[in-house]
């Protein structure tokens, strides 16, 4: 754990937040500042500053990621009119917190990806 990590700090508790979806080593909980009927963000419980990192250094751990995606799409009902999963990457993707998280996107219609 990073105790300078927002979201490391949501995984051990200290910072409230609405989960979603929990595994052994995944956490799912609501953006606070929703861009669309559904936004949620997926974490991996341990820390990677980003999806490169993660998939170089725990590809056991960015499977189990982009299984509780899938659970998420599922359960918030967005199998059926499709969604959006996004992860933003350094600088000139505005990423603003360096834990990785899969924003899932959806419950509405979301346009083009780079209008
Ligand atoms: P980004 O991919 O790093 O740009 O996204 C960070 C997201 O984290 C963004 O959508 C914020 O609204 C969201 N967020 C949050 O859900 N809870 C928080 O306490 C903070 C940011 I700070």
């Amino acid at each position: 754990m990073d105790n300078n990590c927002l979201f490391c700090r949501i995984v051990a508790g200290e910072i409230p937040a609405t989960v979603v979806h929990e595994t052994d080593t995944t956490l799912a909980f609501r953006d606070i500042d929703p861009k669309a009927p559904v936004h949620v963000l997926v974490i991996p419980k341990e820390h990677h500053a980003d999806v490169v990192t993660l998939a170089q250094n725990d590809p056991a751990g960015s499977a189990d990621l982009l299984a509780a995606c899938a659970v998420v799409a599922e359960t918030e009902g967005l199998l059926m009119e499709g969604f959006r999963l996004l992860f933003n990457t350094g600088a000139y993707a505005g990423q603003e917190v360096f834990h990785v998280h899969a924003h899932v996107l959806g419950g509405e219609p979301l346009g083009p990806m780079l209008a």
